[in-house]
């Protein structure tokens, strides 16, 4: 991907194209049709995510569209990206840590508002579906490590070495320097957030990564902590967070743009607030990245980002469509 190449922002017309026959909250579209006897609007139908995973995003639109629930299909798009061998920060083919292992990190949220994660997971591909497992079939919301991994045989996953040959390539290059710090550049980020509306109005969220490249082993970011890399209340909306995951975490950032938007701000208002809660207290804003994505019940979505760069994919009426974001780091 070549995040570099982005076009200006252009947030704000992507939030107009995102109201749409949507503006209306549901209830008052049913009431419209019971007084007009016109068929009802679909409320849904809707999938955005992180990043540029057009494909990832297109399967969980097409998913929707086919009647599969807001779950199902926000499983069905992110696994996508976890099996792209391409995709260096998640799933198969992500970076290892320092010490060569690739562990990954993985929660989903469902609209019933149950919630499952793993964190630190080595040797199994599709980690959403397996937070989705740990949701489902035990009493806990998150397994970590080991137990994560030997839960996963018991469920039917299958062991892989998640190592490729040009991840190896990658981290025998890595090695000549060590660098200790890990790299937090933009480039460095490709985490996929998935959100997804579905025609009954369900919302449902998932969020899986390797985490950063030649992180410190045992290292968690945000994205398998539910309200940090990821958040879903059904009643108001849902919203997930890439880019550097300590400054996600200590916002508590996709939990508070839920919140945010609770009380009264649109998706894209929300994403900002996040990101300036951020400003306000991190240092060296110029060397990190962080990006939220979030959509409401209403289906408005909005996006937002501390530096250039970041962009959102976006389903919605058949179309899978890329928005840039806006920012907050003006650069000449
Ligand atoms: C993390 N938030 O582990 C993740 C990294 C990320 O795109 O988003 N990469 O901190």
């Amino acid at each position: 991907m070549k995040r570099r190449t982005f076009l200006k922002s252009t947030t704000q017309a992507g939030v107009a194209a995102g109201i749409g026959v949507f503006a209306i909250g549901c209830n008052e579209t049913q009431k419209n049709d019971e007084k007009t006897k016109k068929p009802m609007v679909k409320p849904g139908e809707i999938a955005i995510c992180t990043w540029g995973f057009s494909k990832a995003n297109e399967t969980a639109g097409l998913a929707l569209q086919n009647g599969k629930n807001a779950l199902d299909a926000v499983i069905d798009g992110v696994s996508v990206e976890e099996e792209n061998l391409k995709n260096t920060t998640v799933g198969k083919g992500g970076a290892p840590d320092r010490e060569g292992r690739v562990t990954l990190d993985a929660c989903v949220m469902a609209p019933n508002g149950n919630a499952g994660a793993v964190v630190c997971v080595e040797n199994i591909t599709n980690v959403a579906r397996l937070a989705r497992k740990v949701m489902e079939e035990t009493p806990h919301v998150m397994l970590a490590g080991e137990g994560a991994e030997q839960f996963a045989y018991t469920q039917g996953f299958k062991k892989e070495n998640l190592m490729t040959e040009a991840s190896q390539e990658a981290y025998q290059e890595w090695l000549k320097e060590k660098e200790y710090k890990p790299i937090i550049n933009i480039e460095n980020h490709d985490t996929i957030g998935m959100l997804t509306l579905d025609k009954n109005g369900d919302i449902a969220g998932a969020c899986t990564t390797s985490g950063l490249a030649y992180k410190m082993m045992g290292r968690v970011g945000d994205s398998p902590i539910i309200g940090s890399g990821l958040y879903v209340d059904n009643e108001v909306g849902g919203a997930a967070g890439t880019g550097l995951g300590e400054e996600i975490m200590k916002k508590v950032g996709s939990f508070l743009i839920v919140e945010l938007m609770r009380n009264g701000m649109s998706p894209q208002q929300a994403c900002e607030a996040a990101v300036m809660r951020t400003v306000k207290t991190a240092k060296n804003l110029s060397d990190f990245q962080i990006a939220y994505i979030a959509i409401n019940k209403a289906g408005e979505t909005g996006s937002f980002s501390l530096q250039q760069g970041f962009a959102m994919m976006e389903y919605r009426n058949g179309t899978n469509t890329r928005k840039e974001a806006a920012f907050h780091l003006k650069t000449e």
